[in-house]
């Protein structure tokens, strides 16, 4: 392995903060993390109906990699990995809301003030996503704790402005801090398309973050079962970010919010591959008329008009589709891990250790956008250049 010649930005990390992590290990019923009686393992078992089905009920092993910052930094250090922009990983607090809303609000709160902290012990190393307490009882409570917490995180400064010049110095950090919000394809409860959200995206505007779109219902799970978790990772959460972001373009919501910034998880799923035949279907299709798809330029509206407006994760594991992705989008792919997930078949998961093994599951992304674009601008683009870019991160 050879470290890639650019220190890397990776926009694409999880991490199950400690409190999150206590939450989980708290419950009895999906999303939760059981222990393997057998050798004490800590098991995750999160997504939608996993604890029905034999081969998927046994979760999957979650160890330190997913809840120590140590780890977290020893993995960065290994791939040349300057800086992460970490998310609360899957489910976030979309179940939450649902059983018990005040508590819901509470979370999202502390979960982002603890990325903070964790920013502000290791500046320019760590950044992070905010959560929003999503799913609440009805969709006004939804918006409304949504919205006040997307002020809140992009309003820091008014609230510790005039402190000693320090702190100020401190402040400026923890503004920049939290620059992007991550949410689930559910979005408050009925999709990205749900006109309700609107109000969600006209404050990310007005807020300048950054929206980061991330699977984990999965789509067509009905077809999954005996391949392990394999499908439905890599086919089921692909399928269902395409057909959100599918149904929020067919939905012209994002006409109304031109400036909004979208980052797609897993190169956009399979949207991108796609987007030609949803051009074409949706042309002849006079339900959709109000798309104003019938001009001269016709056959890549679509493509013009709202592909080119997100980002993407460079997540393909291949450099043929990241070639592909390039051609389609442009500058405007970003490099991601998607770290701790997968960690290298071979290590134990939960053991305590510091690890320095590269992990393939990374480096295969990065060897894809060094055999694609080796010794080009583009590579250094979407290894660092195009997040400082897209983030802001020079400005700030
Ligand atoms: O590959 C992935 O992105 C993931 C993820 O984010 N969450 C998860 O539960 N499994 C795989």
């Amino acid at each position: 392995y050879t470290k890639p010649s650019v220190p890397c930005i990776d926009v694409h990390t999880h991490m199950y903060l400690p409190r999150y992590m206590d939450l989980l290990r708290s419950r009895s019923s999906v999303p939760k993390i059981i222990v393997n009686a057998k050798n004490g393992e800590d098991r995750l078992v999160i997504l939608p109906n996993e604890d029905e089905n034999k081969q998927t009920s046994v979760g999957r092993p979650v160890g330190g990699q997913y809840f120590d910052i140590h780890r977290k930094l020893a993995f960065m250090d290994t791939h040349n990995i300057e800086t992460s922009v970490i998310s609360l990983a899957n489910p976030w607090l979309d179940f939450l809301g649902v059983e018990n809303e005040d508590m819901c609000i509470q979370y999202a709160r502390l979960l982002n003030e603890d990325f903070e902290t964790l920013s502000t012990k290791h500046p320019n190393r760590v950044y992070g996503l905010g959560v929003l307490p999503t799913q609440l009882s009805t969709v006004s409570r939804t918006v409304d704790a949504c919205c006040a917490e997307i002020d809140y995180i992009g309003s820091h400064l008014p609230h510790v402005r005039g402190i000693i010049l320090v702190t100020i110095i401190i402040t400026m950090i923890i503004i920049i801090i939290i620059i992007i919000i991550i949410i689930g394809t559910h979005g408050i409860g009925k999709g990205l398309d749900d006109k309700n959200m609107l109000a969600l995206y006209q404050s990310l505007e007005r807020n300048d973050l950054l929206l980061f779109i991330h699977p984990h219902y999965g789509a067509g799970n009905e077809f999954y079962t005996g391949y392990g978790h394999a499908l439905y990772l890599a086919l089921g959460f692909t399928f269902e970010t395409t057909i959100a972001i599918s149904r929020l373009i067919l939905s012209g919501l994002l006409d109304s919010c031109p400036n909004l910034k979208l980052l797609l998880a897993h190169a956009g799923g399979t949207l991108p591959y796609l987007i030609g035949r949803l051009n074409s279907c949706a042309l002849h299709d006079h339900e959709l008329d109000h798309l104003q798809l019938q001009n001269d330029n016709a056959d890549n509206l679509l493509i013009q008009k709202y592909l080119k407006r997100f980002y993407f994760d460079g997540i393909t594991y291949n450099e043929l589709t990241l070639k592909c992705l390039q051609d389609m989008v442009g500058d405007r792919i970003l490099f991601g891990t998607d770290h701790p997930f997968f960690p290298p078949y071979y290590l134990s998961h939960t053991n305590k250790e510091i690890d320095t093994t590269p992990w393939p599951s990374t480096t295969t992304n990065q060897l894809a956008v060094k055999k694609a674009f080796e010794g080009n601008e583009t590579e250094k683009k979407i290894l660092r250049n195009n997040a400082i870019h897209c983030l802001g991160l020079d400005k700030k």
